[in-house]
């Protein structure tokens, strides 16, 4: 099929799972055109069937707000005539699903445009549920021709906040196991902590420096923070506060953390909400066991005391037990690590995932468009 996938670029989660799903596609001989405001970040280098369409946004005085909706609308309809596509799928419903709105508007006269709309998170539970957004994404939900969620958690809470009653697939977020892998070889003699994210306050970022803390009244450690947001500064503070700068690395953003995660102990992810958690799924599937939070979509996937650990956000003693116990256990630690590995294989690999998305295209290509139901 000849595909057009919009989302965020920059780092971040539904921008990563995009990126890697368009790559993925593309590898199974479908053409791909990419249509954002910047080169996704995992994109790479240039595949044949790899296409990138930037959406420009020229600004005007008049314009206080540059109208990026209304350019990656026109762009997107440009693209669909241009290269024939089959339909868009865009990832994260604001402003992404109503340009696609849009776009399938533009071209009615002339062709179809079906467009499916993936719900990530914070779309939903953050900028859906803020009251200048909740009526646009409910009427996006309603519009798109296809919806997908990437947990069972996710397609709930839609269903409750916003009553929709519309189908919505749960096609869970995958990881490519061959880029992704354990190599025990190289972790250190001395046992090394990761925290990936954004850096966003829903991550509670603080928590893993307050998590390392406590560890290191147990067992010699240190902890690798990767990723920037606005939470990095505070959590710079608290490790010189509580003295723990020679233990805490702050990488910064980093493109290829699967070069990094699979020297890791334990990943660290004590997040307020987490629809899915794609930093834990690629750290299990790297065999570093998951210690986070009985949150939103994770315990979907992380099953708690066989392939990682759960336990109440906030409660950062229990996380830290749970670390140690990790740590202090090689028993333990080696069951723990395989078994992670183990889910990411047999249930979140980008051969099992990957068809879900191809039947749903189909499924989606082959109906009536939502626009002409209504
Ligand atoms: O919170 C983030 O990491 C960013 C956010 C996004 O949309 O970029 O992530 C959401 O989508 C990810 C990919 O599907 C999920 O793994 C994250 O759990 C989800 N974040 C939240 O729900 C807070």
């Amino acid at each position: 099929m000849k595909i057009g996938i919009t989302c965020y670029p920059t780092y971040g989660g539904s921008g990563i799972v995009a990126t890697e799903l368009g790559l993925e596609l593309a590898h199974r001989g479908h053409d791909v055109h990419f249509i954002t405001y910047a080169n996704p970040i995992r994109l790479g280098p240039g595949s044949s069937r790899i296409h990138y369409h930037e959406v420009e946004v020229s600004s005007y005085p008049l314009f206080q707000y540059p109208p990026y909706c209304l350019a990656l609308a026109s762009r997107m309809a440009e693209v669909a005539r241009t290269y024939h596509l089959d339909l868009l799928h865009v990832h994260y419903a604001i402003p992404h699903s109503i340009a696609a709105l849009l776009a399938r508007q533009m071209l009615a006269a002339e062709r179809s445009l079906p467009f499916i709309t993936t719900l990530h998170g914070t779309d939903i539970t953050l900028v859906g549920a803020d009251p200048s957004y909740f009526p646009i994404t409910r009427f996006s939900i309603d519009q798109s021709d296809g919806v997908t969620s990437i947990s069972h958690y996710l397609r709930r809470h839609t269903e409750e906040i916003f009553h929709v009653t519309r189908d919505i697939r749960v096609i869970h977020n995958f990881v490519n196991c061959h880029i992704y892998h354990p190599a025990p070889e190289r972790r250190r003699e001395e046992k090394v902590l990761v925290h990936l994210s954004n850096f966003r306050p829903v991550k509670r970022v603080l928590d893993c420096i307050r998590i390392l803390a406590a560890v290191r009244r147990e067992v010699p450690a240190r902890l690798m923070m990767v990723g920037d947001g606005p939470e990095r500064g505070p959590a710079e503070r608290l490790t010189q506060e509580l003295g723990l700068e020679p233990y805490v690395d702050f990488l910064g953003k980093q493109d290829h953390i699967e070069r990094l995660l699979p020297s890791m102990h334990v990943l660290l992810l004590p997040s307020e909400l987490e629809s899915f958690g794609l930093a834990a799924l690629e750290a299990m599937a790297c065999g570093v066991p998951p210690v986070a939070t009985r949150v939103g979509g994770l315990p979907e996937l992380v099953t708690h005391g066989v392939d990682g650990f759960l336990e109440a956000p906030g409660d950062t003693a229990a996380q830290a037990a749970r670390v140690v116990q990790l740590l202090s256990d090689s028993a333990l630690y080696h069951s723990v690590s395989a078994a992670a590995r183990h889910t990411a294989e047999s249930r979140f690999s980008t051969n099992l995932i990957i068809p879900q998305y191809e039947r749903y295209y189909e499924e989606v290509a082959a109906r009536p468009l939502a626009s002409a139901v209504s």
